[in-house]
C-alpha cells in the first residue's frame, strides 16, 4: 500500500491530526494534517517521530513467553493457551481478587484502554487495581468528585477566550497540555497575549512556559496549596468574591473560615512568595472580564495534591469563572452520555475499602500504586498472587523501583500487554504485543472530556495487520474470556456483543434515555457492520449528546459519519453545562467538602516546617515520553539528557562541576550537573523515565544514553493521603560532588 492516511496522535493528550506517508506498506513521514477540525495542522517533534515508532526494530512482533527462564517467541495461540493456563490456575487456587491489574498512561489514549481494560478488572472482580492515575492526577479525580459529585467532571480553562490564564505547576509548551486538551497550546497562549490578555504561571522553574508569561511566581515547590489558600483568603478579605453561579453554590462560608489563618503575610515565609505578589494576584483574578486557574503536574503529585487542585477550582468558582466562557468549562464528549434532567445525585467518596497491608482508602476503585510492590511481598489473606500490566513501566514511573523490581521477581504469575521488552515487562512471564500505532484504529474517549473545543473524530488502522496478528482490543477481549472461563481461542466479538447488549437494555428501559422504549434487538441490528470495537463505538456516539438516536435525529452523529469525515466533525465551542454534570447530592457545587476541610490542618501545620536545603522537582523534554520513548534516534540526544539542573550560585556553593550525586530518602544516583540559571534557588530538577542500563531488556538505543532513574531517590513513603498519589515533586535530598 502506497499514498497517505489520517490518524490522530496517541502520543500525548494534543490529540494532533497527522498524515502519513505511506510507502509499500511501510509509514515512512509524518506531517500535521492541517484539515484537522481540531489542531489545524499542528505537530511537534514526537508526532514527526511517527515513522521512527512504528517501525521501531525493538518493537516486540510476536508474543513472548518465559521457558527456562529465558524469555523466547511463540505463537499467539501458544501464548493465550499459556496465560489460560497459568492465570486459571491462580484463579482456581486464590481467585480472581488475588490478580491485580496496573495500566499505564498510553491506556489513556487507546480504545483498548479505555473500552477494553475496564473488563478485565469487572472480570476479575478484584480490588487490586493500580494505574499512573496515582503518579498523576488522581488528585484532580477526588477534588472534582467531592466538588461537583462527578470524579469526571473536570473543569478546563477555555483558553480561546479567557482574559487572564492562571497556569500553576504546568509546562504546556513542553508537555503540549495535559488534563485540558488543546492542540499548539503555545499558539493558544501566544494569542492570549495578543488579544490583550494575561498569562501568569506559577513555577519553581522558569520554564518555556514562564517565559511566555507576563508574570512568573516562582514558590518553593510543594507549598502551592498554601499559595492558592492565601489567594483566596484575600478575595474574602477585600471583599473579591463573587461565587458563581450564584444560588448552585454552598459552602462559601466554611471556605472563607478555612482561609482565615492563610493571610498572605502568614504563608510569604513558606512559600518564598512575596505577600504583595499573592495579593496583586488575588486581585488581576477577580478584575479580569474573566479568568481561568489551571493547575497540573506541580500542583497535583506534591503531599497537599488534594487541596492544591481542590483550590485552584474554589478560586474559579469564588471570581465567578465556572461554567462560563473564558473562565473553566466542562467539555462535552460525543461518546458522553446524552443530558439527563438535572437533579441530586449520590455524591462522591473514597476510602470504601482499604488497602490489605497499609491500610490506604481507594480512590477511584484504585489502592496507590506505591502500595503494589508490599501487596505482592507481603504474605497472608489476599495477598498477590498474579499481576497483569497494560501499557505501563512502573518500576521506572513509580518511588522505589528497586523494590518494586524484587516484588516482580516474586510474584507466581506475570502477564504484560506491551510493546517493548523493557525495565518492567522483563519481569513478565508472557508478553503480548499490540501491533504499532498505524495498524490499530484510533478514537480519544478519555481525552474528548478534557477538549478546549467539541469535536469528534475517527481514524480507522492506517495500515492492515499481518495475517492472524491480533490488535490491542482483540488481545483485552481474549484475556477477558479466559478470566470468564471461556476457552482463548473463542470469538472475542463476545465480549462486545455482552456490552451492547447490557447498554441497550439499560438506555431502552431508561425513560430519560434518547432511546427510551425502544427494542434493543432492533437498534443493535442498525449498528454500522464491522469489527466490535467500531459497533460499540457506534453505539455511544448514537446514544451520545450529539448523536442520531438511531434514526430519531438524522442529522446526528454515527460513526459512518465520523468515517465519511476524517478530519473530524467540529461540535463547537465550550457551552455552560453545569447542571448537566452535577451529581452531589445537593444538587449544588460543594465548595467545602468535609475531607477537605479536615485536611486544612496538616496544611496549616506545614507553614511551620523546617525546609530541606535542597528539594528535587521534576522535568519534561519535548523529545521525551515518560519511560517510553528513548529508543527513536530521533529524538535521543541533544537536549535530551538526563541531567541534575541546579542554580549555578548553589552549585558554585557546593563545588559542583562535572556530576553530582544525589542522595534522597529512597537511595542515591548520580548524574551530570548542568547549570540552569532559572532555577529557584535551592531547587534542582532530574527527568525522569530514565535508567535504562538494566539487563534483560530490548532497548537498543536507549541503553546507549540509560540515564539513571529518578525514582530511585524517593521511597514512596509519602503521598498524598486523600487521593493515594505519589509525591513526585518536592523531594528532600543531598547534593555533592560525585567522585
Ligand atoms: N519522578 C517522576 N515520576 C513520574 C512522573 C514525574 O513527573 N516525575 N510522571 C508520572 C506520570 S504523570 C505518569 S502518567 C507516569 C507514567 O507511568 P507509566 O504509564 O507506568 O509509564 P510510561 O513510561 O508511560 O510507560 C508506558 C508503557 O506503555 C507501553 N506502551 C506504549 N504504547 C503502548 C500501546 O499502544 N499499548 C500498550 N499496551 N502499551 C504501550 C510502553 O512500552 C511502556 O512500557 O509516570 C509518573 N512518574
Ligand atoms: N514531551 C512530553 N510531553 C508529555 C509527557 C512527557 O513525558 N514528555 N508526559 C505526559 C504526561 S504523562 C503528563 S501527566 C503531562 C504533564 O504535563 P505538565 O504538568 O504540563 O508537565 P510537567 O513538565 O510535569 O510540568 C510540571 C511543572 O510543575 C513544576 N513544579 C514542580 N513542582 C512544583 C510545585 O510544587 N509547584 C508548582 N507550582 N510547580 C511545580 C515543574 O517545574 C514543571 O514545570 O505531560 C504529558 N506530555
Ligand atoms: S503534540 Fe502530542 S498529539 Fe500532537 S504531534 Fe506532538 S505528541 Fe502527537
Ligand atoms: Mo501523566
Amino acid at each position: 500500500m502506497t499514498g497517505t492516511a489520517l490518524r490522530i496522535c496517541p502520543l500525548c493528550e494534543a490529540t494532533c491530526g497527522l498524515t502519513l506517508t505511506v510507502d509499500d506498506g511501510a509509514v515512512t513521514a509524518a506531517r500535521g494534517d492541517r484539515a484537522d477540525v481540531f489542531s489545524a495542522g499542528y505537530l511537534c517533534p514526537k508526532g514527526a517521530g511517527f515513522p521512527e515508532l512504528d517501525n521501531d526494530p525493538d518493537r516486540l512482533t510476536a508474543p513472548l513467553v518465559r521457558r527456562d527462564g529465558e524469555l523466547v517467541e511463540t505463537t499467539w495461540a501458544g501464548a493465550f493457551a499459556v496465560v489460560a493456563d497459568r492465570l486459571g490456575a491462580v484463579l482456581r487456587e486464590h481467585g480472581g481478587p488475588s490478580v491485580a491489574v496496573y495500566f499505564g498512561n498510553p491506556s489513556a489514549h487507546s480504545i483498548a484502554g479505555a473500552l477494553y481494560v475496564p473488563l478485565l478488572v469487572k472480570a476479575l472482580g478484584t480490588r487490586q487495581v493500580y494505574s499512573a492515575s496515582t503518579l498523576d492526577q488522581m488528585p484532580k479525580h477526588v477534588s472534582v468528585g467531592h466538588l461537583f459529585g462527578n470524579p469526571i467532571a473536570f473543569p478546563v480553562p477555555d483558553l480561546d477566550r479567557t482574559d487572564h490564564l492562571v497556569i500553576i505547576g504546568a509546562n504546556p509548551l513542553v508537555s503540549n497540555g495535559s488534563v485540558t486538551t488543546a492542540a499548539d497550546f503555545g499558539g493558544k497562549l501566544k494569542a492570549l497575549r495578543k488579544r490583550g490578555g494575561t498569562l501568569t504561571v506559577i513555577d519553581p522553574a522558569r520554564t518555556r512556559t514562564a517565559e511566555l508569561a507576563d508574570r512568573h511566581l516562582a514558590p518553593r515547590p510543594g507549598t502551592d496549596a498554601a499559595l492558592l489558600m492565601a489567594v483566596v483568603h484575600v478575595l474574602f478579605d477585600e471583599q473579591l468574591a463573587t461565587p458563581e453561579p450564584a444560588g448552585l453554590v454552598a459552602g462559601v462560608d466554611q471556605v472563607r473560615a478555612l482561609a482565615a489563618d492563610f493571610a498572605p503575610e502568614a504563608v510569604a515565609a513558606h512559600c518564598g512568595v512575596a505577600a504583595e505578589e499573592i495579593r496583586a494576584l488575588a486581585r488581576d483574578i477577580a478584575a479580569a472580564p474573566s479568568a481561568a486557574v489551571y493547575g497540573r503536574l506541580g500542583t497535583s503529585t506534591v503531599e497537599f495534591g488534594t487541596l492544591a487542585s481542590w483550590l485552584v477550582d474554589v478560586i474559579n468558582i469564588l471570581t465567578g469563572n465556572l461554567d462560563r466562557p473564558g473562565g473553566v468549562m466542562f467539555p462535552q464528549s460525543p461518546v458522553s452520555s446524552a443530558p439527563r434532567p438535572h437533579r441530586p445525585g449520590r455524591g462522591f467518596r473514597t476510602g470504601r475499602w482499604h488497602s490489605r497491608v497499609s491500610g490506604h482508602p481507594e480512590a477511584l476503585s484504585e489502592l496507590p500504586a506505591i502500595a503494589l510492590a508490599e501487596e505482592i511481598e507481603t504474605p497472608g489473606d489476599g495477598q498477590v498472587r498474579a499481576l497483569i500490566t497494560v501499557a505501563g513501566n512502573p518500576v521506572l514511573s513509580a518511588p522505589d523501583g528497586d523494590r518494586l523490581s524484587r516484588a516482580l521477581d516474586g510474584v507466581g504469575f506475570m502477564l504484560s500487554v506491551d510493546p517493548y521488552l523493557n525495565e518492567t515487562t522483563r519481569h513478565a512471564d508472557v508478553i503480548l504485543p499490540p501491533p504499532p500505532p498505524s495498524r490499530t484504529a484510533h478514537f480519544d474517549v478519555a481525552l474528548n472530556n478534557l477538549a478546549v473545543r467539541n469535536t469528534a473524530r475517527y481514524s480507522p488502522p492506517a495500515l492492515p495487520l499481518p495475517d492472524g496478528r491480533p490488535g490491542e482490543v482483540e488481545i483485552v477481549a481474549r484475556l477477558a474470556l479466559i478470566l470468564y472461563g471461556m476457552a482463548p481461542d473463542g470469538d472475542p466479538g463476545l465480549v462486545d456483543d455482552q456490552v451492547i447488549a447490557t447498554t441497550l437494555g439499560r438506555e431502552t428501559a431508561d425513560p430519560d434515555s434518547p432511546v427510551a422504549g425502544r427494542d434493543a434487538a432492533e437498534l443493535t441490528a442498525m449498528l454500522t457492520p464491522g469489527p466490535g470495537y467500531e459497533r460499540r463505538l457506534d453505539m455511544m456516539l448514537r446514544l451520545g449528546p450529539y448523536g442520531d438516536a438511531f434514526g430519531a435525529r438524522p442529522d446526528g452523529l454515527t460513526l459512518d459519519r465520523l468515517r465519511a469525515n476524517p478530519h473530524g466533525i467540529d461540535l463547537g465551542p465550550l457551552r455552560p453545562r453545569l447542571t448537566e454534570v452535577l451529581r452531589t447530592p445537593s444538587g449544588k457545587v460543594e465548595l467545602a467538602p468535609e475531607p477537605f476541610a479536615a485536611d486544612v490542618g496538616r496544611l496549616l501545620d506545614s507553614l511551620q516546617r523546617r525546609e530541606a536545603d535542597f528539594v528535587l522537582i521534576g522535568r519534561r523534554h519535548l523529545r521525551s515520553n515518560n519511560s517510553w520513548m528513548h529508543n527513536l534516534p530521533a529524538l535521543a540526544g541533544g537536549t535530551n539528557r538526563c541531567t541534575l539542573q541546579i542554580h549555578p550560585a548553589d552549585a558554585a556553593a557546593l563545588g559542583l562541576t562535572g556530576s553530582a550525586v544525589i542522595k534522597g530518602p529512597g537511595g542515591e544516583v548520580e548524574a551530570p550537573v548542568e547549570m540552569f540559571d532559572g532555577l529557584r534557588r535551592g531547587v534542582v530538577s532530574l527527568p525522569h523515565g530514565w535508567g535504562h542500563d538494566v539487563l534483560g531488556t530490548r532497548l537498543a538505543v536507549a541503553a546507549v544514553r540509560p540515564g539513571v532513574n529518578v525514582n530511585r531517590l524517593n521511597d514512596g513513603a509519602v503521598l498524598d493521603p486523600l487521593s493515594g498519589t505519589a509525591v513526585l515533586n518536592g523531594i528532600p535530598v543531598d547534593i555533592s560532588p560525585a567522585g
